[in-house]
């Protein structure tokens, strides 16, 4: 078990780190750091893909659109766009060197990717500014190889090369040892097709007509001031942001540019609103969801199934003296996801989904999400901390 996950600097399961105080679990030496690539199956090579290159960043979307995360019947795969890869990883300060792909040596043919996108993360009280390894695939005939631990050391060594030791990562599978744990749910917006792809089930005490009712949306917005986010509202919403994601114990900290790649409307990728007071002219709230197709892998009616995933948002405005503050909150927030849900309708979205982070307990129910299969893990290489609860428990699952 873990004979790879074993040798690395990160928890044992078995381990009672309930006493040991955060920090590195090995030292780090850059004295110490391997300067040659690590030796790769006779057959393959390291190459750094050049992701400004449209052909190479073809060759990455090709790899992953047949290869990368399927659900675990094999009904379902991601389907990252090419606009969704050039936004994702290319972030500010991205390095090409952190665009680990494996070429075969005779077809030349992409293989393997791994990357890596600086960020900065704070856990506690602690700033990491580390990279975020994502987008890690290997291509089916090449499964069950060792290839995967081959790709982590060098993406590692690539890292410690620039005087970095920690990282941050998800995964859908449980490897030594999650830092936090999040359950995906799902809020039909076109039910007859999700039940049609198999997505979503009719429940037995349902008919097909009482469920597209359930998910029915209105045609209009209900959030006065609520507009598309504009590049002059950068700094305001950086703002927000900054002060929301203050009160978590794991949360991203952005500057001003990232919180513009981040956020700033992309056509096709990602979606901002935010809401503007009428009388002060302030920014009070705003919510963004980017677009994850999923190709259905086995469907005579349809090939693609269009997801809107909840990303960033935060909300302030002021309430009544005597006012609830925390009912006042979970209020605005479900009026404002309400609205997400309504423009994801306007833009022919299928289902949108979530996680149980940030403060969505508060709308999961109200709004009609449903609990998926799917857990994200997340993960900290080489950074001991204690577990954190999320404090999302909804019918007492994660
Ligand atoms: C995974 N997702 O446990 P043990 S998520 C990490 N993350 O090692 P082989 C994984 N490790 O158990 P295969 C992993 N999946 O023996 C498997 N492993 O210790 C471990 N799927 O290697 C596994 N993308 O090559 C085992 O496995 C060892 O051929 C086995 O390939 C696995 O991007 C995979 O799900 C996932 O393409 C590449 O199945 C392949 O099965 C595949 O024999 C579809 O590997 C796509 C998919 C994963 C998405 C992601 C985050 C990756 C994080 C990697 C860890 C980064 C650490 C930090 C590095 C920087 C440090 C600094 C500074
Ligand atoms: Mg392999």
């Amino acid at each position: 078990q873990f004979k790879f996950w074993g040798t690395q600097p990160v928890p044992k399961f078995d381990e009672d780190d309930t006493d040991l105080p955060d920090g590195f679990i090995q030292d780090n030496d850059p004295g110490k750091v391997r300067q040659e690539p690590y030796p790769i199956l006779d057959s393959f090579e390291w190459v750094t893909m050049d992701l400004t290159d449209d052909a190479q960043m073809e060759e990455v979307y090709a790899l992953l659109c047949g290869h990368y995360v399927e659900d675990d019947n094999a009904t379902f795969r991601f389907n990252y766009s090419k606009a969704f890869l050039n936004w994702a990883l290319k972030a500010p300060g991205w390095l090409p060197q952190w665009h680990v792909g494996v070429r075969a040596k005779a077809s030349r043919k992409l293989c393997a990717f791994i990357s890596g996108i600086p960020v900065t993360v704070r856990v506690k009280g602690q700033l990491h500014r580390c990279p975020e390894i994502n987008f890690l695939c290997v291509h089916k005939k090449l499964r069950s190889k060792r290839l995967t631990p081959v790709l982590i050391k060098e993406i590692t060594r690539r890292c410690n090369l620039e005087d970095i030791w920690t990282a941050v990562y998800t995964a859908g599978i449980v490897i030594p040892k999650p830092v936090t744990s999040c359950r995906y749910f799902h809020r039909s917006i076109d039910w007859l097709k999700l039940y049609e792809v198999g997505f979503s089930p009719l429940p037995t005490y349902s008919t097909k007509q009482r469920q597209i009712e359930k998910y029915n949306l209105p045609d209009k917005t209900a959030t006065e001031g609520l507009r598309k986010m504009e590049k002059k509202d950068v700094p305001e919403v950086h703002n927000l942001l900054d002060r929301y994601l203050k009160k978590f114990d794991i949360a991203p900290v952005f500057t001003e540019e990232e919180v513009e790649h981040w956020l700033l409307d992309k056509e096709e990728v990602v979606w901002s609103y935010v809401v503007e007071d009428s009388n002060t002219h302030k920014i009070t709230d705003f919510f963004s969801f980017y677009s994850l197709e999923s190709s259905v892998i086995q469907s005579s009616k349809h090939s693609v199934i269009k997801a809107a995933y909840l990303f960033y948002y935060a909300s302030e405005t002021a309430f009544e003296p005597g006012e609830d503050a925390k009912k006042h909150f979970k209020h605005r927030l479900n009026k404002l996801i309400n609205d997400a849900l309504i423009i994801a309708k306007m833009f022919k979205f299928d289902v949108f989904n979530c996680l149980t982070l940030l403060d969505n307990n508060l709308f999961i129910e109200d709004q009609k999400f449903g609990a998926g299969d799917g857990l994200l893990h997340y993960y900290l290489f080489n950074w001991r901390t204690k577990h954190i609860n999320g404090g999302i428990k909804v019918d007492g699952k994660i």
